[in-house]
């Protein structure tokens, strides 16, 4: 908790701290190392000040006499064994006990489910009993316990959401869980935590903690197909994704094309706040940066850099933002 006050000014420049915690979790390993900390505390202040008293006290010069030699005290020797054994002692019982409770499966009936599934470099996630499938972006109700499935598609990834929780590791062929309950409304940035290629650095996410009715609004529009394009813009957008291989690669739910599922859902994108897996604001113009020049934004990235003119980029950047 200390950390939370000392760092309580700083949170716009540290979204990633884990020392200001946001959920039940991130509380436990919060607490956990102010524990610590304040052991080290202690361990530091006693060495310290004994050796400022020895270089004060026995200041070598002119008449001033040795100290006298410990050598063989059994009694000093007992003490300095045994006290920095019982403080290893102290600092591993609620280790442990904390590695137990954050390790078990959740016993929470009502938790929501969500499967999170690690890309090359991107983040999946589906939510089965809603029937919502998006990337980047999680959101999740305040309030309620969030059990995570976590998978890969290819490679390890390590799902990390520092104020969220502690990290846990997507494993090929394996299923991982996670669970936390959010205390508190707002945006939390996540980090693949585990190096899993070029673009590794670039794999960002953001968990969007809303009120439960903002939270069954954005379930609801989500659950469903893509909205109605009315503006002339967008729709020639439109016509430009579908004749293009965009399609071949993302789902629009809705359209009458059946994307394909290679790269990320892009039903609801428009509502979505990042563009890239959490690298850049979903803006018109970080859209055509991103259609523009994909592999000079995103290094590596899995999405080629399609061959099209400034007016389809425009068009198409309308379109993506009107899926709302
Ligand atoms: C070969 C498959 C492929 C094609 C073709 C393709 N994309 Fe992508 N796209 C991807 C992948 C993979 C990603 C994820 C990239 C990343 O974040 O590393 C992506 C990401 C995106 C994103 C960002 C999504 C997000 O949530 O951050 C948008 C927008 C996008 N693509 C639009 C398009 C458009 C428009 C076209 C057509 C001009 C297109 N894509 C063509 C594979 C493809
Ligand atoms: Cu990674």
């Amino acid at each position: 908790m200390w950390g939370a006050v000392v760092l309580q000014g700083c949170n716009g420049e540290y979204p990633q701290s884990a020392l200001h915690p946001s959920s039940d979790f991130a509380t436990r390993l919060d607490d956990l190392f102010d524990q610590i900390f304040w052991w080290a505390v202690g361990v530091f202040v006693v060495v310290e000040a004994v050796l400022l008293y020895t270089i004060i006290r026995f200041r070598a010069g002119p008449g001033k006499r040795r100290p006298k030699e410990i050598h063989g005290n059994v009694a000093l020797e007992i003490g300095w064994t045994l006290a920095p054994a019982l403080i290893l002692v102290a600092i591993a019982i609620p280790t442990v006990q904390t590695i137990f409770i954050v390790d078990r499966p959740t016993d929470d009936e009502n938790a929501l489910v969500i499967e999170v599934i690690g890309r090359q470099w991107w983040w999946e996630f589906r939510y089965p009993e809603l029937g919502i499938v998006t990337a980047n972006e999680a959101h999740v109700p305040v309030g309620r316990t969030v059990d995570l499935r976590l998978r890969s598609a290819d490679v390890l990834h390590s799902f990390w959401v520092p104020r969220l929780g502690g990290k846990r590791d997507l494993v090929p062929g394996h299923e991982n869980h996670l669970w936390f309950r959010p205390d508190s409304v707002g945006v939390f940035w996540g980090q693949c935590a585990e190096y899993c290629g070029t673009a590794h650095a670039l794999m960002g996410m953001r968990v969007i903690v809303d009120e439960p009715a903002d939270f069954d609004a954005w379930a609801e529009l989500n659950a469903g197909d893509a909205v109605p394009i009315t503006d002339p813009e967008a729709r020639a957008g439109r016509g430009v994704f579908m004749a293009n291989a965009c399609i071949g690669c993302h789902v629009v739910r809705g359209s009458p094309v059946v994307g394909g599922n290679f790269g990320p859902d892009l039903t609801h994108f428009g509502g979505r706040l990042t563009v890239g897996a959490g690298i850049l604001d979903n803006t018109r113009e970080n859209l055509i940066r991103w259609l523009d020049a994909t592999q000079h934004v995103k290094p590596g990235s899995l999405m080629p850099e399609v061959d099209l003119t400034d007016e389809q980029i425009a068009q198409l950047a309308a379109y993506l933002l009107a899926l709302r």
